[in-house]
């Protein structure tokens, strides 16, 4: 999965990795003729790849960017919601009596695109990052690397690292198997080297990465996916320049399996434990709300029936205040025919009394 703000790239990365990688993948929406256009919805694309020999299939969920809503603070809660219905689906499916055919939708990784600033992390990421890592592997990355120098990176990722560490903030970190070192006779374990490039991986993060569709030749005349300028070229599967092999090597290479089985681990079994704790067996989860589209709509309902509330309650109000008086008028008439009586019987009893 890929999230973060708008317009850093997140829809170019996906085409820049298949095109590096992917045999063969059908969806459309990932890939546009021509221009790359706004991701408006979350949008998930199927794809094979060969590795070793074996097949493996990927979903590619791309998500709308930040910034373009009125409220920005809520614009992560529709991911969170996505991730949060993974975890479920496959909880009520672990339910069925028949559970062989189990369809698993769960996500494996976040790609989370940092703006490079070269500053410090905004308050959006900061929240955004805090809903996703428990929830998710969170992988951040800093997003259009040629935009800075090698120096600002380095910097930036320094910064970024502390940042994440002084608010608590979980991201995915590959493992170095130590306990299980190389065998030469079973030829299995970690080798030396490969330990090594782990380490590396590790060291790297958070991972700078360059998004192109464009093949371009460099000036020593190979022709390369990258970024053309004045200056020469921002190569993709160039180790100087960005990240983006290590991130390919660990997303569908060396940590593929660590990234299924920790979110098997670690994040479905929080989400499970939670469920539990706050719920009754069988009963639906409770959501948020699904959009901050729907949120507004909401607010303006019931602003509505609240106002409609106000008036009817006027309305009775004046009904009542009809009625009081229409009440005190009745007891006025009253109250004249009783005098009226009245005195008609003193006359009538004086008329008698003049008779006798
Ligand atoms: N300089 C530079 N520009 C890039 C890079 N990757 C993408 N872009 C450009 O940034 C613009 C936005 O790219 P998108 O891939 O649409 O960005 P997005 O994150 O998917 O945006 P939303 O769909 O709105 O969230 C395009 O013009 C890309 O060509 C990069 O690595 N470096
Ligand atoms: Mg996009």
């Amino acid at each position: 999965m890929l999230a973060g703000e708008s317009g850093l790239g997140k829809t170019t990365f996906i085409n820049t990795l298949f095109s590096t990688t992917v045999k063969s993948y059908t969806d459309s929406s990932a890939r546009h003729a021509g221009s790359i256009r706004k991701t408006v919805e979350i949008g998930i694309t199927k794809a094979e790849l060969e590795e070793k020999g074996f097949k493996v299939r990927l979903n590619i969920i791309d998500t709308p960017g930040f910034g373009d809503n009125v409220n920005n603070k809520e614009s992560w809660q529709p991911i969170v919601e996505f991730l949060d219905d993974q975890h479920e689906s496959y909880l009520r499916q672990e339910q069925q009596p028949n559970r062989r055919s189990i369809h698993d939708m769960r996500v494996h990784a976040c790609l989370y695109f940092i703006r490079p600033t070269g500053h410090s992390l905004k308050p959006i990421d900061i929240e955004a990052m805090k809903q996703l890592s428990t929830r998710v592997n969170l992988i951040p990355v800093i997003a259009k690397a040629d935009t800075l120098s090698p120096q600002e990176i380095s910097d930036f990722k320094h910064r970024i690292r502390q940042v994440l560490e002084a608010q608590g903030i979980d991201i995915y970190k590959p493992t170095i198997d130590d306990q299980d070192p190389f065998d030469p006779q079973s030829a299995k374990g970690v080798t030396p080297s490969e330990a090594e490039q782990i380490r590396a991986l590790i060291e790297a993060m958070p991972f700078s990465v360059i998004g192109s569709e464009k093949d371009v030749e460099t000036p020593d005349g190979r022709v390369v996916k990258g970024r053309q300028y004045l200056w020469g070229v921002a190569e993709v599967e160039n180790e100087e320049h960005c990240d983006f092999k290590k991130l390919r090597l660990l997303l569908i290479r060396s940590h593929m399996l660590d990234l299924i089985q920790s979110t098997e681990d670690v994040h479905y079994e929080n989400y499970r434990a939670k469920q539990m704790e706050t719920r009754k067996f069988g009963e639906a989860r409770s959501r948020k709300f699904d959009n901050p589209k729907y949120k507004e709509e909401e607010d303006n309902l019931r602003k509505m029936f609240t106002e409609q509330v106000r008036v009817e309650e006027q309305r009775f109000r004046q009904w009542e205040q009809n009625l009081i008086s229409e009440r005190d008028r009745l007891n006025k008439d009253l109250e004249t025919t009783h005098a009226a009586i009245r005195q008609l019987e003193a006359e009538v009893e004086n008329l008698s009394l003049k008779r006798r």
